[in-house]
């Protein structure tokens, strides 16, 4: 098990990274890469049983992760990277034509780590789904995890896989919400307002657990608590309630880095923030 601090650590230079990744293409995702780092960060360091060295696309006796609100690649890249998936000189090549490392991750590329194209919002529950019951055929007792955004909720396609993982007793399946709040266009409540979600995930038939996704000690606690409460015929789902843009004081809680890079002076305001810890790519 990682310490808290190793964790932050860590969370520093993938913070680094996906700032300068999208400086130096001028495009990407700051926002949602941000918010979801300690996340990310913790699960591929500390919870998810996998072995980068032997990675392959069936995952057979490894966990696997799905990132379906696939816009924010550039924090799953660095993470990918600096978990000895690919060399992390390869963040370089972020969105440039030929690179393994497109705006939104595709299996074209074959880069290693990445089972499924993800982009297009509300596929990945369903992708997710498809795995676990694949593992539970296979007598693989490994996990499934899978990561969305509050507004892909708004994808019809996410209830069919609610649905579906709660009938077909998909008790193998960690699902998690990055809840910041903040989706394209505006707050989440201002272009849909949908709500809580928590008795919505429950009529549904899902366990449901909350957690700060910007908070590395109640991260790895509620991840481990969530893998405990697996094994009893339903799907389990996360909360995860994070700031858009956390821990660049000039993006924290707004839309508008959802899609926005940082000017060469905002990314020096950006790096003074975020300590260089393992060196950057
Ligand atoms: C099917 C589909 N429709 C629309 C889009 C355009 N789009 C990209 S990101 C996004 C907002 C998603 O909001 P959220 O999941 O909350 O992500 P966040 O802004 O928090 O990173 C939209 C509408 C898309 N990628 N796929
Ligand atoms: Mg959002």
């Amino acid at each position: 098990m990682s310490t808290t601090q190793d964790l932050q650590n860590f969370t520093s230079q993938v913070r680094r990274d996906i700032v300068r990744m999208v400086h130096a293409v001028q495009s990407g995702h700051p926002g949602g890469s941000l918010g979801c780092t300690e996340f990310l960060v913790t699960l591929y360091q500390d919870v998810l049983q996998h072995n980068p060295k032997t990675w392959d696309m069936n995952g057979k006796n490894q966990d696997l992760f799905f990132l379906s609100n696939g816009h924010i690649s550039p924090v799953w890249y660095s993470v990918l990277a600096r978990s000895g998936y690919f060399n992390v000189s390869e963040l370089a090549t972020f969105r440039k034509l030929d690179s393994r490392l497109q705006g939104h991750p595709t299996t074209h590329e074959h880069l290693p780590g990445v089972r499924i194209a993800s982009g297009s919002l509300g596929q990945g529950l369903s992708a997710a789904c498809g795995a676990a019951l694949a593992k539970k055929m296979n007598n693989d007792s490994n996990h499934i995890y899978v990561l969305m955004g509050d507004g892909e909720l708004q994808e019809g396609q996410v209830w069919e896989a609610a649905m579906f993982a709660a009938a077909k007793k998909i008790d193998n399946l960690i699902a998690t919400i990055d809840l910041n709040g903040q989706q394209i266009d505006g707050s989440t409540k201002d272009v849909l307002d949908t709500g809580e979600w928590k008795p919505k995930w429950e009529a549904f038939g899902w366990i449901v657990l909350e957690m700060n996704g910007n908070d590395i000690a109640e991260l790895q606690s509620t991840l481990n608590k969530a893998k405990s409460l697996s094994g009893n015929e339903k799907p389990v789902m996360i909360l995860m309630k994070t700031i858009m843009g956390n821990g660049v004081d000039f993006m924290m809680g707004s839309h508008k880095w959802h899609g926005i890079p940082p000017n060469d002076e905002q990314l020096q305001n950006a790096l003074s923030q975020n300590a260089e810890t393992l060196g950057d790519y």
